[in-house]
């Protein structure tokens, strides 16, 4: 396959904004942990986001929630594998949410089309481990590490910081032999960020969609709670449906999801009330 036909360029050709739907093979992710931690649960939810009609699914054996410790190679491995082998011919793309190289070579040779790491592939190897294939790869901004992150975030000027981070990150994979055409970026809306920082970031989507496709996760996170004053991640749905409009109008290319069908329906709607068709 040449770069220009990576997968998802192919796809983002077709439709945008595309859906990713999340499915958490957890114990403890700060939605659904727990719901779909069994590979059987995890399958049966990839297929029901499939049905509902998401063009990428994001499978992930680690919980990366604030607080989240980390997890053994082999334990993730056990995890995820099983799902990306029922799921390599169900016609969807399939990313995995991972940090490690050894996880990341697995998956992929286990049919994975796409490495969604909230490190950036700054685990030594990693960058090696995409590189080495067609993979397209989402590179995520996040200060600090998972269990620490949300203590005390800091910045001077976040927007500027991401963006400075997102730049060299997509240039040391370019160095490394991975094509532009193969790099989504995110600046990461709830990993070591402040409310306010979750906000100039979202403002600063536009501009961030200059230098790659951005993927969006604000899907039920604490951002959408504080602005509806809803505590539990159960009531975020009408929240995250109208945090997933707003990123789309605004470049979004990817949005990361753990409700396809009320998104998509609520995309639908707008796009055909703008005119633009379905
Ligand atoms: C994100 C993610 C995100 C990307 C998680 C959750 C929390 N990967 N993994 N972007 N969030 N790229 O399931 O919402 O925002 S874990």
């Amino acid at each position: 396959m040449t770069a220009s036909t990576a997968p998802i360029v192919r796809l983002l050709q077709t439709r945008r904004p595309l859906l990713m739907g999340i499915v958490n093979v957890t114990p403890d992710s700060f939605h659904d942990g727990g719901r779909y931690a069994s590979p059987e649960a995890a399958i049966a939810q990839s297929r029901r986001l499939i049905d509902e009609g998401a063009d990428i699914l994001d499978i992930g054996g680690e919980s990366t929630r604030p607080g989240a410790q980390p997890v053994a190679v082999q334990e993730e491995l056990v995890r995820v594998l099983p799902v990306l082998r029922a799921l390599r011919n169900a016609g969807v793309l399939l990313s995995v949410d991972t940090r490690q190289p050894q996880v990341m070579r697995a998956a992929l040779a286990a049919g994975a089309a796409m490495i969604n790491d909230v490190n950036a592939l700054r685990a030594p190897g990693a960058i090696e481990a995409v590189a080495e294939t067609d993979a397209s790869v989402c590179l995520m901004h996040m200060q600090g590490e998972p269990r620490t992150m949300q203590q005390a975030p800091r910045y001077d000027d976040v927007v500027a910081e991401v963006t400075a981070f997102l730049r060299q990150r997509i240039d040391a994979c370019v160095a490394a032999g991975i094509g532009r055409d193969r790099i989504v970026i995110d600046p990461g809306f709830g990993f070591g960020k402040r409310f306010e920082d979750n906000l100039a970031l979202a403002r600063a989507l536009p501009e961030l969609a200059r230098l790659a496709p951005v993927l969006v996760g604000l899907s039920r996170k604490s951002m959408i709670g504080v602005m509806t004053g809803r505590a539990s991640t159960a009531e975020r749905l009408a929240g995250s449906v109208a945090a997933a409009l707003w990123a789309a109008r605004r470049g979004a290319a990817i949005l990361r999801v753990h409700d396809v069908a009320a998104t998509r329906d609520a995309l639908a709607v707008w796009r055909q009330l703008e005119g633009e068709g379905s």
